[in-house]
């Protein structure tokens, strides 16, 4: 009997400055009930869900950025979402801007069951682009001024009968990413992402070298961990600024099972069986097989660059 996860991504198209919060929650909560109709029983929604994608804009005064920050999870305006939740009987994931009660701020992701409850909560540890108004850039991007490093690691949890990690966007590119998951036996990594079709310097890179990174990524991730990765994107034109789509279902041998190919609100739904992951951990990545620790140190030894290690 396989062990099977039925999962909907669900890619957000834009979602305008204008657009309040109640109007984004019927949005998703229109996705949910598609995704309910088609056998999904676990749904995910990309990086700041509820939001535009605010890093973008540059506010001298960070405390004028407060709006797109959620205080509570869930509020008053993000409750009929877990409401439409518990009714279904769906699991969920979604990411928001999280302003904790200490005043820190995180962009976050949380993994909700089927009865309404949090029961996982991640915040993005790879926060890209910077953190001053930078007049060279085409565009900003201002995710170092506006968040913390997440503080809670690589989680995984057991849920939805298997074991279930997040990241959030740039998360994906890091090979570490999922390498910590992958210790823990992950067997679904969902992460959402906001990811511009231009990169804001002059070097010119195509849609498609974007797409293709994209897919790299997560490929390499699922592929080199065994595991299903869920990568859903928000995608579309936002006040004038694009972001791709490509939301994507990679399976544990590295394969895209599914892509969409538009930029609007929309599922990509997959029966994914999580007992696919056993032949990858068995195999080629037996991580207690074959993994030699000892060559590793330099991964948490340093960040950036050193003296090369090799002598005469
Ligand atoms: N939201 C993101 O983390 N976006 C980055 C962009 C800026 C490169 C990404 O890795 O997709």
């Amino acid at each position: 009997m396989p062990r099977l996860l039925t999962v909907a991504a669900a890619q957000l198209g834009p979602i305008q400055k204008a657009e309040d919060r109640p109007a984004v929650v019927a949005r998703m909560i229109a996705l949910m009930r598609a995704a309910k109709a088609r056998g999904a029983d676990f749904i995910v929604y990309p990086e700041l869900a509820l939001t535009t994608f605010f890093p973008r804009w540059y506010y001298e005064d960070r405390a004028e950025a407060e709006r797109w920050f959620e205080r509570r999870m869930p509020g008053p305006q993000t409750q009929p979402l877990f409401d439409t939740a518990r009714e279904l009987g769906m699991a969920m994931s979604f990411g928001y801007a999280e302003l904790t009660p200490e005043g820190r701020r995180f962009n976050t992701s949380i993994l909700v069951d089927r009865s309404g409850a949090i029961v996982g909560k991640y915040r993005k540890v790879h926060l890209p682009g910077h953190a001053e108004h930078d007049p060279t850039r085409a565009h900003q991007h201002l995710e170092k001024r506006y968040f913390e490093p997440g503080d809670l690691g690589f989680p995984v949890w057991e849920f939805e009968g298997g074991l279930v990690g997040m990241a959030i966007c740039n998360d994906r590119r890091w090979p570490e990413t999922y390498r910590v998951m992958g210790l823990q036996g992950v067997e679904m990594v969902v992460l959402g992402y906001n990811t511009p079709t231009a990169n804001g310097h002059s070097r010119a890179e195509t849609l498609e070298d974007r797409m293709f990174h994209n897919r790299l990524s997560v490929q390499a991730g699922a592929y080199q961990n065994s595991t299903w990765v869920v990568a859903v994107a928000k995608a579309g034109i936002e006040d004038g600024h694009h972001l791709f789509g490509g939301t994507l279902i990679a399976g544990p041998d590295g394969k895209i099972v599914g892509e969409l190919d538009h930029e609007e609100d929309g599922l990509l739904v997959h029966a994914c069986d999580l007992d696919a992951t056993r032949f990858g951990k068995e195999t080629m990545f037996n991580f207690a097989a074959h993994r030699r620790v000892e060559h590793y140190g330099l991964i948490t030894q340093r960040a950036g660059v050193g003296a090369p290690l090799g002598r005469r």
